[in-house]
C-alpha cells in the first residue's frame, strides 16, 4: 500500500494532489526548482527537496534527480501531475523498473496514444469512430497528393507525434497541399524529432468534447461523462463546463461507451481523457487520448461527485474501482475558468511578477485551486496559470450567475490577469445561449477584449478598493469618517466605471 508519494510537479496541481494524499493519510514529498523555493507546494508537503535551476529541463524534467529524491526519501509512488513528465513513457518505465509505483497508465498505453497514427489505427480496430482520413503516414509528395484528393478538401495535415494543435496545417486548395505538408513536416521534425505526417478530413466549426475515464487493474472501465472545452484560444483552454450545453443525451451515451472502448483498446489503467471532435450534426470522432490527470478535472469531480486523485491512488494500489457505471450521474452544472497572469489587452502576453494583493472568492458552490499568495512572485519559467475557479450550480443558468459573482469578488493586483476577460465571456450572448463552438473567442474578440479600464488607473483603484475592503472588515476602523470616505471612493470608482465593490 502506498504510504508516501513524491509529486513530480509544481503549482496548483502539486498542491491539488497533496490535498488528496493528506485526506488519505499518505505522506507527501515535494521537489522544487530555484524559482520555487517559496512556492506553496514546498510548504504544503511533508518534505521538500531542491532539484536544480529554474528552467524545467534542468529541474522538473530531469528524471535522474527526481528518482534520486524518490529513493532517498523512501517514497513508494510518484504522481506526475500534468505536463512535465506526465506523458513520457520512458519516465513511467523507469519508475516501475526501479520498483516504484507510477500513478498513471503503463508506458505502453502512453506510447500508443502519444503516436497519433498508432492511436488512430488502434481506435479503428476497436470500432471507435475517427475522423475520415489516412490510416498510414504520408510518404512521397505524389502519394500525399493522391491521398488528400481521396479524402477530399479541405483537410487537416497533422504530425503523428503532435497533439494539442502542434504541427497542424489546414489545407483548402490543391496547390497548398505540398507547401503545407513540407511546413508540417519541418515543424514536427523540429518540435518532436519525428516528421511522420497523416491527414484527416477538415471538420468545420467543431466542438471539442472530452470524456473522463477511469480504469482499474481488474478489467473495470467506467466513464465520468463529458467536459465541453470549446472555449479555447490558440489551443489553450480558457473555460470548460459540464454537462455540455448542446450534446444530445443519446449522443452522450454513445460517446461514453466509445470512450470506454478507447480505454479498453490500450488496456488502460488509471485516469484518462478521450478527446472527441464533434461536428454541427453531432457526429463525433476520436481525436486523441490524454493519458494523465487534466487541468479541468475538477468540474467532473463536482458534477459526478468523485475525487479523481483518490481514485488514481486506489487504482495504483491495485484496488478495484469504488464506483460502477450505473452509480454515476451528472448532478447540476459546473464551470471552470482558468485565471492566467496574462494581459488580454496586449495579445495575452504573459505577465509574471509580484502579487501585491489577492482576494479570492468564497461561498456556496465555489472552489479555487491555486497556489499563489500575497507577496508571491509568479516565475516567468513556467505556465502562467495562477488558479482555476470552479463553480457549481443547480443548473447552467445558476452556475453562470455564480461564476459572474465569483469573478466579481476575485481581486488580484501586481500582475495583469484574465479575470475581466472571463467576466466578459460570462456576459457574452453566444456563451449564455450555449451554442458556441471552437471559434467562439475569435468570433467575439472585439466584445471580449473591450475593456478600456485595464490600465494603470484600474490597477491603482484596485489597490485602493482592496484597502477599503480591508478597513471595512476591521471593526475599530469602521468610524463614520472612514465609511464616508469609503462611499466617496466607491462613487468615484463607479463614475470611472472601474470600481468593482
Ligand atoms: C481538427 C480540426 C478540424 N478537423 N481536426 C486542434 C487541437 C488538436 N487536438 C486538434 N485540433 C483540431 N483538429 C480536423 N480533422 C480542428 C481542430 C481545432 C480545434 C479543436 C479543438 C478545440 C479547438 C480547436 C481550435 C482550432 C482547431
Amino acid at each position: 500500500m502506498i504510504e508516501k508519494v513524491l509529486i513530480a510537479n509544481r503549482g496548483e496541481i502539486a498542491v491539488r494532489i497533496m490535498r488528496s494524499c493528506r485526506e488519505m493519510g499518505i505522506k507527501t514529498v515535494a521537489v522544487f526548482s530555484e524559482a520555487d523555493r517559496r512556492a506553496l507546494h514546498v510548504r504544503y508537503a511533508d518534505e521538500a527537496y531542491f532539484i536544480g535551476p529554474a528552467p524545467s529541463n534542468e529541474s522538473y524534467l530531469v528524471v535522474d534527480k527526481i528518482m534520486d529524491v524518490a529513493k532517498q526519501t523512501g517514497a513508494d509512488a510518484i504522481h506526475p501531475g500534468y505536463g512535465f513528465l506526465s506523458e513520457n513513457p520512458g519516465f513511467a518505465k523507469r519508475v516501475e523498473k526501479e520498483g516504484l509505483i507510477f500513478i498513471g497508465p503503463t508506458a505502453d498505453a502512453i506510447s500508443t496514444m502519444g503516436d497519433k497514427v498508432t492511436a488512430r489505427k488502434t481506435m479503428i480496430k476497436a470500432g471507435v469512430p475517427v475522423v475520415p482520413g489516412t490510416e498510414a503516414t504520408l510518404e512521397s509528395d505524389e502519394q500525399a497528393k493522391k491521398t488528400v484528393k481521396e479524402v477530399g478538401l479541405p483537410v487537416m495535415i497533422k504530425a503523428s507525434a503532435g497533439g494539442g494543435g502542434k504541427g497542424m496545417r489546414m489545407v483548402k486548395t490543391e496547390e497548398n497541399i505540398i507547401p503545407a505538408l513540407r511546413a508540417a513536416r519541418s515543424e514536427a521534425k523540429e518540435a518532436f524529432g519525428d516528421d511522420a505526417i497523416y491527414v484527416e478530413k477538415y471538420v468545420t466549426s467543431p466542438h471539442h468534447i472530452e470524456f473522463q475515464v477511469l480504469a482499474d487493474t481488474h478489467g473495470n472501465v467506467i466513464h465520468l461523462y463529458e467536459r465541453e472545452c470549446s472555449v479555447q484560444r490558440r489551443h489553450q483552454k480558457v473555460v470548460e463546463e459540464t454537462p455540455s450545453p448542446l450534446l444530445r443525451d443519446d449522443v452522450r451515451q454513445k460517446m461514453g461507451k466509445d470512450a470506454v472502448e478507447a480505454a479498453r483498446a490500450v488496456n488502460y489503467r488509471g485516469a484518462g481523457t478521450v478527446e472527441f471532435i464533434v461536428d454541427e450534426d453531432q457526429n463525433y470522432y476520436f481525436l486523441e487520448m490524454n493519458t494523465r490527470l487534466q487541468v479541468e478535472h475538477p468540474i467532473t469531480e463536482r458534477v459526478v461527485g468523485v475525487d479523481l486523485v483518490k481514485e488514481q491512488i486506489n487504482i495504483a494500489n491495485g484496488k478495484p474501482l469504488t464506483y460502477r457505471q450505473e452509480d454515476l450521474k451528472q448532478f447540476g452544472h459546473a464551470i471552470e475558468c482558468r485565471i492566467y497572469a496574462e494581459d488580454p489587452n496586449n495579445n495575452f502576453m504573459p505577465s509574471p511578477g509580484l502579487i501585491k494583493h489577492i482576494t479570492e472568492p468564497m461561498g456556496l458552490g465555489v472552489r479555487t485551486d491555486g497556489y499563489v499568495h500575497e507577496g508571491y512572485e509568479i516565475p516567468l519559467y513556467y505556465d502562467p496559470m495562477i488558479s482555476k475557479l470552479i463553480i457549481w450550480g443547480s443548473d447552467r443558468k445558476d452556475a453562470i450567475g455564480r461564476m459572474r459573482r465569483a469573478l466579481h469578488e476575485y481581486k488580484i493586483t501586481g500582475v495583469r490577469t484574465t479575470i475581466k476577460f472571463l467576466e466578459k465571456i460570462m456576459q457574452c450572448d453566444d456563451f449564455i445561449k450555449g451554442t458556441y463552438n471552437t471559434h467562439f473567442i475569435e468570433n467575439n474578440y472585439e466584445f471580449l477584449t473591450s475593456n478600456e479600464d485595464c490600465d494603470e488607473t484600474c490597477e491603482d483603484l484596485a489597490v485602493i478598493t482592496a484597502f477599503f475592503d480591508y478597513i471595512s472588515k476591521v471593526d475599530h476602523m469602521k468610524s463614520d469618517r472612514n465609511v464616508t470616505k469609503l462611499n466617496a471612493w466607491k462613487e468615484f470608482g463607479r463614475r470611472k466605471g472601474v470600481m468593482r465593490l
